[in-house]
């Protein structure tokens, strides 16, 4: 088996802590390092005053971690600047919000060429290339240029966006035919790969076969969908060990008998925030019984806050937040509580088993793993329900949800109601087609399947 280099913006820490403390997606990169052998590349982290120095190794047994810091500079325009302030709004069907400037797209490529450029002295030629993610689409081409032969594999964890969005972008055209330099392009749903074979046949003047190999820009290629999943079984481990922690009984003695809606998402515009709250507002409005019966705990960790976008919405869903608890709360309950920080996963999947509701209602979502967390936690015996977006990836595959429209507040308030009043045989019904999906379709089945697609995948002769 050849050796594997993956690349994404962030690499893990070098030592991992207990099992279960870092996300599935870097379990399952690390682990399939640890058996080929190999290198995880990417972002220190760290940004400089002044120029780079090579990149960081650090060994590991079998694994190398590469580090390349990056100055102010590119940090302003490679990281806050067109990945997160262009690349992710436009992606998320967000125009509004997304800026373009000739000085971000600039900061965009010339990172991608140095991250080529660093990367390319540390490959051998049998190696196996993983990247990820909307940071590196130029980077393979960029590889490419400096004569590597590799395969070379790509994964978006984020939707890839209509035809007539991903228009609005004034260099779509050079970002899809450098993707065209990959051997293997891999989306969340079907529903992204449709999109981009949309892209190919009416504006690249490229060709889809029906054996999944695209034609454009005088490459030929795989796409193909993968959706990711979550690390089931270890997730669903640690919610049950967490019944009794000090956390989920403190949790518990809080709610008394009171039933639990809970959230979890990193604080961004497109996770659908203030429609949610406002959705639960309709729920006390229109539904009054729920009213001292029901706390909704929405957790947020901060993210990205050197976007402005991000501050904004922090201050919008305070004020929401703090409006429906001016309106509804009593001496002895208060029905939102929301909480901008971050909790350990052994903590939140412990709240997840809490919980008689997941309430996921991203605007627009790349496939979301806190809704297949939330189906993992949940106990055979007593599950709580899922209330899920369809604009999430997710809904495609967990069809036992109550799949709704987040932008209908009236709507997602019936079908919280809804779930809320759910007897328990139905609840059950629904979590268990829901858990068989997750469980087969895990983090390591994702994995194993993206790269066996990319050995198979035919490189640059
Ligand atoms: C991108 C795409 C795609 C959340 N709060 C805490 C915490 N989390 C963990 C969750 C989950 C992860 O972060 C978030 O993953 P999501 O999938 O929900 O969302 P993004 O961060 O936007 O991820 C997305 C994903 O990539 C993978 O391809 O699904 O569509 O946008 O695992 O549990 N973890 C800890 N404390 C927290 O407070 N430890």
């Amino acid at each position: 088996m050849s050796r594997l280099v993956v690349v994404s913006n962030r690499v893990a820490a070098v030592k991992q802590s207990r099992p279960g403390s870092e996300g599935g997606l870097a379990v399952a990169v690390r682990a399939a390092l640890r058996e080929r052998g190999g290198i995880w590349f990417g972002w220190s982290g760290k940004v400089l005053d002044s120029d780079y120095g090579q990149p960081t190794l650090t060994e590991a047994g079998k694994i190398t971690y590469a580090t390349v810091d990056l100055t102010q500079r590119d940090y302003d325009e490679y990281y806050v600047g067109f990945s997160n302030s262009t690349l992710w709004p436009l992606f998320h069907y967000r125009l509004d919000l997304a800026e373009f400037a000739q000085r971000t797209w600039g900061g965009y490529q010339r990172v991608n060429a140095l991250f080529a450029h660093r990367l390319q002295p540390l490959l051998r030629d049998s190696d196996t290339v993983w990247i990820h993610d909307y940071h590196f689409m130029l980077l393979a081409e960029n590889l490419r240029s400096a004569n590597c032969r590799q395969k070379i594999g790509f994964f978006l964890h984020i939707p890839w966006p209509a035809l007539e969005v991903l228009l609005a972008l004034p260099m779509h055209r050079q970002i899809v035919k450098a993707l065209c330099a990959f051997d293997l392009l891999g989306f969340q749903t079907e529903d992204d790969l449709f999109c981009f074979h949309d892209y190919i046949r009416r504006e690249a003047g490229g060709e889809v076969g029906a054996d999944g190999i695209v034609k454009a820009f005088g490459r030929s290629l795989r796409a193909q969908a993968f959706p990711i999943g979550v690390d089931t079984e270890v997730f669903a481990k640690m919610a049950a060990e967490s019944e009794g922690s000090k956390q989920v009984t403190r949790l518990d003695e809080s709610l008394g008998k009171r039933d639990l809606i809970i959230g979890v998402d990193r604080l961004d515009y497109s996770k659908g925030l203030i429609k949610r709250v406002e959705a639960f507002e309709h729920l006390l409005t229109a539904y009054p019984d729920n009213r001292g019966k029901v706390v909704f705990l929405q957790i947020n960790p901060p993210s990205r806050s050197d976007v402005a976008d991000y501050v904004d919405i922090r201050r919008e869903l305070e004020a929401t937040a703090g409006h429906v608890n001016g309106t509804f709360a009593e001496y002895d309950w208060v029905p939102i509580r929301y909480l901008n920080k971050s909790f350990s996963r052994r903590v939140l999947a412990g709240f997840f088993r809490a919980a008689r509701v997941g309430l996921v209602t991203p605007l627009r979502d790349g496939m979301n793993l806190v809704a297949k967390e939330f189906v993992a936690a949940q106990s055979a015996k007593d599950p709580g329900v899922l209330v899920l977006s369809r604009f999430a990836g997710a809904a495609r595959e967990l069809d036992g949800a109550l799949i709704v429209n987040p932008y209908d507040v009236e709507g997602v308030a019936e079908r919280l109601q809804e779930a809320l009043n759910m007897p328990l045989a139905a609840r059950q019904e629904r979590w268990h087609s829901m858990y068989k999906a997750i469980a087969v379709n895990d983090v390591t089945a994702w994995r194993e399947a993206f790269l066996t697609a990319l050995q198979q995948a035919t490189p640059p002769r």
